[in-house]
């Protein structure tokens, strides 16, 4: 996801945390602000093309090499190859965060990372291998030149809430709060996080992976990808695939605060 998605599924989780795992977050984060989980969701993006911080760029996806839309899956030992995977990181960095034996700025940057991979995670594309996770697929959107796998991070999101501010993404975030407590989503979200257990990380990451997977094939590429190359995505296509867009952003969001919420009490 772009700034836009991260940033909502930061707040959609901010609504939910326990005030325990607030207070826990924000100790490491060394942010009292409202916004301290927001104010952070993006730093994985630009830390990845840091020097310092290339080797996380193949943590923000897993390559699926399944064949949608026949076949969706995912497959721990034949996908989550080349260095690393969103898989292993989320696990990787769920026993990091615990840790009492690195510095506060590993700790930091392990809690800035579960932050923003459990919002990638739930993108289709980041868990599907096929030309790139979709960013080979040139499209154009509302006419403007694009690949399919950036139109799903950010021309979608940002066509159905009308910006990327800060400010636009809380304004999403409390239309999917609402939908989530009383809404279309209400009888679904435990669904969300059945099966979530931080002493097996990577398997919950696997549920999640190959939950956001199934999506490639029942919604990304549906007719398959022929169909997708140099195609104009709005309105026909944008519309056939928003409301998975606004499902898998709320589902992050939920999930990264029962996830916090698992964590901290352990930590405490
Ligand atoms: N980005 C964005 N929206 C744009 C252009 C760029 O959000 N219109 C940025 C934010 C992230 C990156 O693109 O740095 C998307 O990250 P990823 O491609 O890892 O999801
Ligand atoms: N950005 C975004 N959506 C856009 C354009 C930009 O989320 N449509 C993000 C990408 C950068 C930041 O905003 O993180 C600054 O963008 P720019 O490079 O366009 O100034
Ligand atoms: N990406 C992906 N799968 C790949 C390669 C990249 O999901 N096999 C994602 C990571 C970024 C976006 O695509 O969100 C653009 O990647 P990059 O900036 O590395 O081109
Ligand atoms: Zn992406
Ligand atoms: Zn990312």
């Amino acid at each position: 996801w772009g700034n836009l998605g991260h940033e909502t599924v930061a707040l959609v989780a901010t609504n939910y945390v326990k005030t325990a795992t607030k207070t826990w977050a924000q100790d490491i984060l060394g942010d009292t602000s409202k916004d301290y989980l927001a104010n952070v969701a993006t730093w994985a993006d630009s830390y990845r093309y840091n020097s310092a911080g290339k080797f996380s760029a193949p943590y923000h996806f897993i390559d699926a090499q399944d064949n949608p839309p026949s076949s969706c899956n995912v497959d721990y030992d034949r996908d989550c190859t080349n260095g690393g995977c969103i898989v292993a990181a989320i696990a990787n960095y769920t026993n990091r965060v615990q840790s009492t034996s690195l510095s506060d700025t590993q700790v930091d940057y392990a809690l800035r990372f579960i932050i923003h991979f459990l919002g990638d995670i739930t993108q289709p594309l980041h868990d599907e291998s096929y030309d790139l996770g979709g960013n080979d697929i040139d499209v154009t959107f509302n006419g403007d030149d694009t690949n399919l796998h950036a139109s799903w991070d950010t021309a979608i999101p940002e066509q159905l809430v009308g910006g990327y501010s800060l400010s636009d993404a809380q304004d999403w975030a409390n239309d999917l709060i609402k939908e989530i407590d009383s809404g279309s989503y209400k009888s679904q979200k435990s669904s969300w996080v059945s099966g979530l257990d931080i002493t097996d990380a990577k398997g919950s990451a696997m549920g999640w992976a190959t939950d956001a997977n199934a999506f490639v094939c029942s919604v990304v590429a549906p007719n398959g990808w022929d169909g997708l190359e140099n195609a104009e995505l709005y309105p026909d296509y944008y519309n056939g695939v928003v409301d998975t867009v606004s499902l898998q952003i709320a589902k992050g969001g939920y999930r990264l605060a029962k996830w916090l919420d698992a964590i901290a009490a352990q930590a405490s």
